[in-house]
């Protein structure tokens, strides 16, 4: 299959080597070296993203956009093949693409240190920026509803009602604790209605691994633009807090492990807020702890609604899977809900000692 791909790209199987690498749960993704180039190659789920060529044509707006105002940054684009398109269709096997490998570059799996969230913070927060004339209405929603947390409780309801019912039993002290927490839906749904809060270019998916680092770990860019949306700041934020803030990640089984750092709180604010701090408006700067809260809240609901569907969304690879990254993310949301003022004050601090904070323009 690979070989039908590259092919199309102009590339000879036999001259390179494959390697798969591990990353996502959504797309596969492969290394594909040769003797002077290397390259990423990647199968689209098409059950998520149903219209892979639409994920292509908001890169090429992105893209164009960019070289043209901000043409040093560093833009990883699809390459286009034989037939001119930057999506590889090959029957009954799915859609592929081919990007460049960035040499020198690297990818991390898991946060080790403050100065890589901030690293990585702050290019999440340049992406946006550097959008933030580019009208994000003309984007393909390739996921629609992808973070509309009213639309997730609703799914979540549904599965309740229709799911696995031995799996609903099961998990009784986790549905208690999602509906003990509906006021963080009752607060986005204030969100939606307010115009103060943005639609902004927002990444939807700023797991450390999005992100590629130079080899003195500081961050080149973002990468895995496929949920790239219009959506509000508190996705990218939010998801930040989610995977930077506890040592332990979604899949640690045991939850004692789960703790949020107040060092990396701090250095994922000050990295976002080194480059989104000018164009927040107070509203949004008042939603900076209600990012964390919103984004593992969502996903706890996610992961629950999955498991009640059979596990029919998620990849897993053991039968309770869901359940533990559900009730893991809960004891997250715990551990982030018990140092609420610490974390305020920490977000005041930084609001207050910044030059950014000009009231008069926003
Ligand atoms: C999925 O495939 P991956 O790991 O980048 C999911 C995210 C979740 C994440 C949880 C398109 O992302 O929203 O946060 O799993 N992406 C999609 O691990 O659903
Ligand atoms: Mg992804």
């Amino acid at each position: 299959m690979i070989a039908t791909v590259l092919s199309a790209y102009g590339i000879r199987f036999e001259d390179s080597h494959v390697e798969p690498l591990a990353s996502g749960l959504i797309n596969k993704t492969w290394k594909i070296t040769l003797a002077r180039q290397q390259y990423i190659l990647q199968r689209i789920n098409d059950h998520v993203f149903r219209r892979p060529y639409e994920l292509a044509d908001n890169l090429k707006m992105l893209d164009a956009y960019l070289k043209k105002h901000s043409p040093g940054y560093l833009f990883v684009a699809p390459i286009t093949n034989a037939n001119n398109a930057e999506v590889c269709y090959i029957e009954n096997e799915g859609y592929y693409r081919l990007l460049p490998f960035v040499e020198g570059s690297h990818t991390i799996n898991v946060v080790s240190s403050p100065d890589q969230a901030y690293e990585a913070a702050l290019q999440f927060g340049k992406f946006t920026r550097l959008l933030s004339g580019f009208d994000s209405r003309k984007l393909h929603l390739t996921i629609p509803d992808f973070h509309n947390l009213t639309l997730r409780y609703q799914q979540f309801e549904e599965a309740l009602k229709m799911g696995n019912v031995e799996r609903i039993k099961q998990s009784a002290h986790l549905v208690a604790k999602v509906k003990k927490h509906v006021h963080i839906l009752t607060s986005f749904e204030k969100i939606r209605k307010s115009s103060a809060v943005k639609q902004r270019v927002t990444h939807h998916d700023t797991k450390i691994s999005n992100v590629l680092f130079d080899d003195h770990d500081r961050g080149l860019c973002v990468i895995d633009l496929d949920t790239v949306m219009p959506g509000y700041f508190i996705s990218d934020v939010g998801d930040m807090m989610r995977t930077y803030l506890s040592p332990a990640n979604e899949e640690e089984k045991d939850f004692s492990k789960i703790a949020v750092r107040d060092d990396f709180f701090r250095a994922i604010v000050q990295g976002y807020l080194s480059n989104m701090g000018d164009e927040l408006t107070p509203e949004e700067r008042d939603l900076i702890l209600y990012a964390g809260l919103f984004l593992i809240y969502m996903q706890a609901i996610r992961f629950l609604a999955d498991y009640f569907n059979n596990d029919v969304y998620y990849g897993t690879s053991y039968p309770e899977q869901n359940f533990v990254r559900a009730g893991n993310q809960i004891r997250l949301l715990n551990a982030l809900e018990d140092q609420r003022e610490a974390f305020q004050e920490i977000i005041a601090a930084e609001l207050s000692k910044k030059t950014y904070l000009n009231l008069g323009k926003v």
